[in-house]
């Protein structure tokens, strides 16, 4: 009868612990402020401190182009790339070090300050993410949800 006492205090922990991770995910969701935005030409502001975006989900309408305007503080190079999965898959091997003027694709340097857009067209889910090495592990990745019509 010993081990029953013990179990039920230990699912009791493992409910709390699962409540507060995903109350630290929905606190993070979504940027800005939560709104769908769009559809149009549309500006919004990603930071990336301690290497983290500063929101990993953004909702907007299809026909909406996003200006990400992104601002990395912190003291080494970053990167944004937007795009389907050929895109990230590329970027994951690594093969380009840096990253012209193409749409939704931009290298920052310790402290930079940069802008690209990207044009939404269809309902789904476009990921973006910073392909340098270890970051998405570290959890530099988000998505854009294409919702409505
Ligand atoms: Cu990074």
């Amino acid at each position: 009868m010993r081990w029953r006492s013990a179990v039920v205090p230990m699912a009791l922990i493992v409910t709390a612990v699962v409540t507060a991770a995903g109350y630290v995910l929905d606190a993070r969701a979504s940027g800005p402020d939560g709104d769908v935005l769009g559809p149009g030409e549309v500006s919004v502001q990603l930071g990336i401190e301690h290497s983290r975006f500063s929101f990993d989900r953004l909702h907007v309408r299809p026909g909406t182009t996003v200006r990400f305007e992104v601002r990395n503080t912190d003291p080494i190079a970053h990167e944004l790339i937007v795009g389907d999965e050929a895109v990230h898959r590329r970027h994951a091997t690594g093969t380009e070090p840096s990253h012209p003027p193409v749409p939704g694709e931009l290298s920052l340097g310790a402290h930079e300050t940069g802008s690209t857009t990207y044009t939404f067209d269809r309902a789904g889910t476009v990921a973006f993410a910073c392909h340098l090495p270890g970051h998405v592990d570290y959890g530099m990745q988000g998505e854009v949800v294409v919702t409505g019509g």
